[in-house]
């Protein structure tokens, strides 16, 4: 039994030092409503290969962790019921030669294990609010404080604790620089009103970051915010009404738990008129735009190295 599986156009090009850039499967599985999810797995891996990057989706298939997905895999992550896999489920997928769709942090670590560089995603997870009663905290932080990859999302959505997530990327040591931007995005926004340290112009600035966390024998991933270009993002003040909307509906509902996430985000799409769902397309689709964009940075410099 081999552990995981590279499609042989993911291993290629990693092999000739090619642009590759990480595509998740939970936000196609979970993330994104039907049939809209299938069109939008299979336009990411689209918008790569016209820049001509190798997409890798990644997703657990019958047992088998696969980096790089044929026509059948993007469509079984689509169109299944699959288990939602974070890092600590993927031995007992294997085990079982059950399927998932992975997370952030699933992806990262698979990715990362086949030696691709770059992932694209729409919105990390993060600490939930009340996280200080809960410890509702994404294994996503965790897992990118040891796992070598780059990931670029447009930050995380406004339903967490957005000042408690960025205080515990500071904990964890994971780099976090604004693309073109000094302040942290809120997924559907451009601004969460934090201040980030650091901020990079170019993605040739971020291939150069890599190289030096190589160097200097580091073993962190590093986040790219890109924010959703103004034209795009949702009008805040809607924003914040259907938020404070939604809040109210969740404790009116007496939701708690793991529960409230997926409660809050249906109740967004549903209130906004799938207004926030266009918007969490379009910013999929410019981090994937930036994600070739590094991915191709870095494979310069290292064939030029
Ligand atoms: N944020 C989004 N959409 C998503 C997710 C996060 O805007 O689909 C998914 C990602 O796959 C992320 C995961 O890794 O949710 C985090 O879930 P949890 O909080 O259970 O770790
Ligand atoms: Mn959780």
């Amino acid at each position: 039994m081999s552990a995981f599986t590279v499609s042989s156009e993911v291993a290629s090009a990693l092999a000739a030092g090619r642009p590759v850039v990480a595509l998740e499967s939970t936000i196609i599985s979970h993330g994104l409503p039907r049939p809209r999810n299938h069109a939008a797995a299979l336009e990411f891996e689209a918008l790569l290969r016209d820049r001509g990057v190798t997409p890798a989706t990644v997703a657990v298939l019958d047992g088998v962790p696969q980096i790089g997905l044929d026509a059948e895999g993007v469509r079984r992550i689509a169109e299944e019921d699959l288990a939602k896999a974070s890092v600590r489920d993927l031995p007992i997928l294997a085990a079982r030669g059950a399927s998932g769709a992975t997370t952030v942090a699933a992806t990262a670590h698979l990715a990362a294990l086949a030696g691709v560089r770059v992932f694209a995603t729409g919105g990390l997870g993060g600490v939930h609010r009340g996280a200080s009663q809960t410890f509702d905290e994404s294994a996503d932080l965790p897992t990118l404080a040891v796992t070598p990859i780059t990931v670029v999302s447009a930050g995380v959505k406004s339903v967490l604790d957005i000042a408690a997530t960025l205080e515990r990327l500071e904990t964890l040591s994971v780099p976090v620089v604004g693309y073109r931007t000094t302040q942290f995005p809120a997924f559907w926004l451009r601004e969460s009103g934090h201040q980030l340290d650091w901020s990079v112009e170019s993605a040739e600035e971020v291939a150069r970051i890599m190289s030096a966390r190589d160097v200097l024998g580091g073993r962190e991933g590093i986040i790219v915010a890109n924010p959703i270009p103004l034209e795009q993002q949702w009008d805040p003040l809607e924003h914040d009404r259907v938020l404070a909307t939604a809040f109210e509906a969740a404790e009116k509902a007496g939701v708690h738990g793991k529960a409230v996430t997926p409660f809050l985000l249906g109740f967004i799409v549903e209130a906004s008129g799938g207004r926030s769902l266009e918007v969490n397309l379009d910013l999929a689709r410019n981090n994937v735009r930036v994600a070739a964009d590094i991915a191709t940075a870095w494979s310069e410099l290292r064939l030029s190295a």
